[in-house]
């Protein structure tokens, strides 16, 4: 009598399981081994290359779509021009001029051997010597090829993520309203065939 119910319980705990099984983490990912600037460093002065080198070869299948480098001052403010080139195990790009002297961190995305992106970020610090003319870095990061921008007074991408936001909401709230609904045709079909 009460097969209808274990199957749909059954049913919805494979399902459970599938989805938590997909979401878990790969024992794959690779992993940093060094990097430039040392996390922790002070550094007096601009190496030729930012980099990270990770335990394996990167998967750059698509040129390098899927792996970016960011330098943010304490300030929030980005230097670079996010073109970044990968070899092997490691990804970099070309030092970016950095503003004031102070506390950085070096963001980095890439694309494990077996396919899943990673991402960290490694603490360093500017300490120039005197003289060394800061650059202004920019408000956003900036896209290979194209210079960031910084945002116009009104700021109109606030409004825009805004929107995007609501989007998000209705959404969420349309495949909540369609899993009730499930639910209740499924609750409707086993108390019939009980009758
Ligand atoms: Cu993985």
């Amino acid at each position: 009598m009460t097969t209808p119910l274990r199957l749909a319980a059954l049913g919805a705990v494979v399902v459970a399981a599938s989805v938590l099984g997909l979401a878990a983490p790969a024992q794959a990912h690779n992993y940093l081994v060094s990097s430039t600037p040392e996390q922790g460093s002070t550094i007096t002065e601009l190496p030729d290359r930012f980099s990270v080198t990770t335990n394996g070869p990167l998967l750059a299948l698509d040129g390098v779509a899927g792996f970016a480098l960011e330098v943010r001052d304490a300030d929030g403010r980005y230097y670079g021009d996010g073109c970044v080139t990968v070899e092997g195990p490691t990804l970099s790009e070309a030092a970016p001029a950095l503003g004031a002297a102070g506390d950085y961190v070096l963001l980095w995305q890439l694309v494990s051997e077996d396919g899943h992106t990673v991402s960290g970020e490694v603490d360093f610090t500017w300490a120039p010597a005197e003289g060394v003319e800061p650059a202004a870095g920019a408000a956003s990061p900036a896209t290979c090829g194209n210079a960031a921008e910084e945002p116009a007074a009104s700021s109109p991408p606030q409004e825009v993520r805004g929107n995007a936001d609501l989007g998000d909401v209705l959404w969420i709230g349309g495949a909540i309203a369609a899993v009730l609904a499930a639910a209740l045709v499924t609750f409707l079909v086993v108390t019939r065939r009980r009758k």
